[in-house]
């Protein structure tokens, strides 16, 4: 039973920026809202992994091949550190993955796009894990310890996968005419979707009000896709490409960018399971579940038989 003062008081201590943990009194409704918010992040994670590992056969060079596999694995760690964080709330790791596998849970919408190209995964790294630490960064202040806690951690190790995608554009776009060209079609494609990872803008936000309160989410969608706009922009500028917004332009006034309209139809049509790769994804974690079946099973059979033989 919740009641009035109960939930005042877990207000006053969290707007005093303590941290709850695992085995402190919360209200139903924060365990329920920070268990939808990481295992979605965990499955970002795990799915994340696909697009990028589509290139490791075809990395350029056996160095870029070694800083992939390293970059890749290390997004499978994350998931495996928001698994841990989403278990302290009393769920099962095992049905989130049978939600994920099922196609019943949601993860960022951008990893229903395809990587084309070499250069997309440039682009991946630039944008999709520049907009990723933006949104991380501001998390590392949660109210809830253990998820803040792998922030901290998560954040170090995506400074180095943004930067392994700058390097990867910078490559391109100071190369050949056609890699140039690739360069600036790969931002042409993810530069909406990277935008498109911050949610929807403030007014559509259903959860956000309620987690600013609970000092669960600390930046708004849109404050944060905001400053991410502001901090890209130089970046392609240095490498010569162009934003593919013909409305964006410095608005000296307010000391930001002004962009245009995020098409929310696409975003929307994504969110719902019916982007260009939803169902590739989910039946590929399918196929893994599946295939590794046999070591859940082997592992279990060690497990038991070692219990048994202690007993006896
Ligand atoms: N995609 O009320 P709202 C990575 C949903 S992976 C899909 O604003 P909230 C990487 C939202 O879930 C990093 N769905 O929600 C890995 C909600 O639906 P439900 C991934 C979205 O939670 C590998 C509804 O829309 N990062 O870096 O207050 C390789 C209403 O939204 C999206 C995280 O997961 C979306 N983009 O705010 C490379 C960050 N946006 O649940 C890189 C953690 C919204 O009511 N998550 N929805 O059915 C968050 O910070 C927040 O959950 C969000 C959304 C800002 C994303």
């Amino acid at each position: 039973m919740e009641n009035q003062e109960q939930l005042d008081k877990f207000s006053a201590y969290v707007q005093q920026e303590l941290k709850i943990e695992a085995k402190d009194w919360m209200p139903e409704q924060y365990r329920k809202t920070l268990v939808r918010q990481m295992a979605q992040h965990a499955h970002s994670e795990v799915v994340g992994m696909l697009p990028e590992a589509n290139w490791i056969t075809r990395a350029p060079t056996l160095k870029r091949k070694a800083i992939l596999l390293a970059k890749v694995q290390d997004e499978g760690g994350h998931g495996l550190y928001l698994y841990s964080a989403v278990e302290t709330l009393g769920v099962e790791r095992d049905d989130l993955v049978n939600d994920l596998n099922h196609g019943i849970a949601k993860y960022s919408s951008i990893f229903n796009y395809p990587t084309l190209s070499w250069s997309d995964i440039g682009a991946v790294g630039w944008l999709v894990d520049g907009a990723a630490i933006v949104n991380q960064v501001s998390l590392q202040r949660t109210s809830y310890g253990p998820y803040s806690r792998a922030m901290i951690r998560i954040c170090k190790e995506e400074s180095f996968h943004q930067r392994q995608g700058y390097v990867i554009m910078m490559k391109m776009a100071q190369g050949s005419a056609e890699q140039k060209k690739m360069a600036q079609d790969s931002l042409n494609r993810w530069w909406w979707p990277s935008l498109m990872m911050f949610g929807p803008s403030d007014k559509d936000s259903t959860h956000s009000q309620q987690n600013m309160a609970w000092r669960i989410k600390r930046h708004s969608n849109d404050e944060l896709r905001q400053k991410f706009i502001d901090m890209t922009v130089p970046q392609a500028e240095y490498l010569g490409l162009t934003i593919p917004d013909p409305d964006l332009k410095w608005n000296a006034e307010k000391g930001q960018y002004d962009w245009g309209e995020i098409d929310w139809d696409e975003f929307w049509n994504v969110v719902k399971g019916n982007g260009m790769c939803n169902k590739e994804r989910v039946a590929a974690r399918k196929k893994a579940s599946d295939d590794g079946a046999w070591v859940r099973e082997a592992a279990t059979a060690y497990a038991n038989k070692r219990k048994t033989s202690k007993v006896a």
